[in-house]
């Protein structure tokens, strides 16, 4: 055959490995099957001997991991008959839950927390054509909310307690290890809800059951400075950080995030604001690589540990990159220089600026 088939998708692609039956009608748009980008600068500036890869989940369809959650979320929503999805989100997963249930020809009720959402996540749920409820809350409220809609509403909960968002999530740590061939030593993974540091244990504990690999990696997980559940080891009621994505002080899965850290050996960290800010504009500036600042927060902690030697030399890392930086482009332009002040369109103002900026 000249040609390779299409990758169409997830759930196609690891139908025997996740909860669908050869009927089912899968609602799909072409997720997963992202990047696993070797950086090259960034270590030769640590001055270290490490190997990092990143996992760029930002490039999956609505720019976040949570495509693969939803789209097995809302096929199986569909699948059971259900009209209408409800979600509580810091954005990415609204955005997410707009746009499957707008492929799936059903409702999305999306509870954001009013002024507190980055400005693409937005668009996206009204784009989408999501009923967009803004709450005077933060999303620890809009979750108790949902929670409780859920009980006795006709709409299913898309948010990742449902569990169908941990099956799909699951398939980025199949794709790092059938890319690597085997498992690195130390995954780096932003914490919010912590679902996803969840899902990520269940896929690489999956393929090491299965003997596909004879390992599975430290799981180490980054939360933002001001909103570090883990960290203080009780919940934080009032959760600060530029990373709204992860401004998350109740975390949904508390108990199953705390025995991956001990399955796997792994530990909890926080990242000022400040280091945060500093890695994302790191890796676009010496990668060539876009993230919001709330994945950055994985490269950000990974730095951490590898200047003190917890994560030592000779080490190979996945960062996971878990949101497109083009979701926050408020916080882009805010952290960059301005731009060049208007010229006069003439060759020789435009010429003037090249040639003080040649590097
Ligand atoms: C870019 O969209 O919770 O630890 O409501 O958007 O699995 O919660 C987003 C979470 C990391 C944290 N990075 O993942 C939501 C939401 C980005 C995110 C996380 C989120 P979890």
């Amino acid at each position: 055959m000249p040609f390779r088939t299409r990758y169409t998708g997830l759930i196609d692609k690891y139908r025997d490995r996740l909860p669908v039956h050869d009927d089912t009608r899968i609602i799909s748009l072409g997720e997963g099957n992202t990047p696993l980008v070797r950086l090259h600068n960034i270590p030769r500036m640590l001055g270290k001997d490490v190997d990092i890869y990143i996992k760029y989940e930002g490039l999956n369809p609505t720019g976040s991991f949570k495509d693969r959650g939803m789209t097995l979320a809302v096929t199986k929503a569909v699948e059971e008959g259900s009209k209408a999805i409800i979600c509580a989100s810091t954005g990415n997963t609204s955005a997410a839950a707009a746009a499957y249930a707008a492929r799936a020809g059903i409702t999305a009720f999306v509870l954001i927390p009013d002024g507190k959402i980055a400005l693409g996540k937005l668009a996206q749920a009204m784009m989408h054509g999501a009923v967009v409820i803004q709450i005077k809350g933060n999303f620890d409220a809009g979750m108790q909310l949902v929670k409780e809609v859920g009980e006795d509403a006709p709409v299913t909960i898309v948010n990742s307690i449902n569990p169908f968002r941990i099956q799909g999530q699951k398939t980025a740590a199949f794709e790092i290890l059938e890319e690597l061939g085997s498992a690195p030593d130390f995954h780096c993974i932003p914490v919010g809800n912590a679902g996803n540091i969840t899902a990520h244990w269940m896929g690489y504990t999956e393929y090491h059951e299965h003997g596909i690999v004879n390992s599975r990696p430290r799981m180490v997980g980054y939360q933002a400075a001001g909103s570090a559940p883990f960290m203080r080891g009780k919940m934080v009621d009032e959760p600060e950080t530029v990373a709204t994505a992860i401004r998350i002080g109740h975390p949904q899965s508390w108990d199953k995030a705390w025995k991956v850290q001990k399955e796997s050996n792994g530990w909890f960290d926080e990242c000022t604001d400040e280091t945060i800010l500093a890695a994302q504009k790191l890796l676009a500036e010496e990668e060539g690589i876009f993230c919001e600042p709330a994945s950055a927060t994985s490269l950000a902690g990974a730095m951490q540990d590898i200047e003190t030697g917890k994560i030592p030399e000779g080490s190979k890392i996945v960062c996971t990159l878990t949101g497109h930086g083009l979701k926050d482009p408020d916080t882009a332009i805010r952290q960059s220089a301005a731009p060049v002040k208007a010229v006069e369109a003439t060759l020789e103002q435009v010429k003037a600026i090249i040639l003080d900026n040649l590097k």
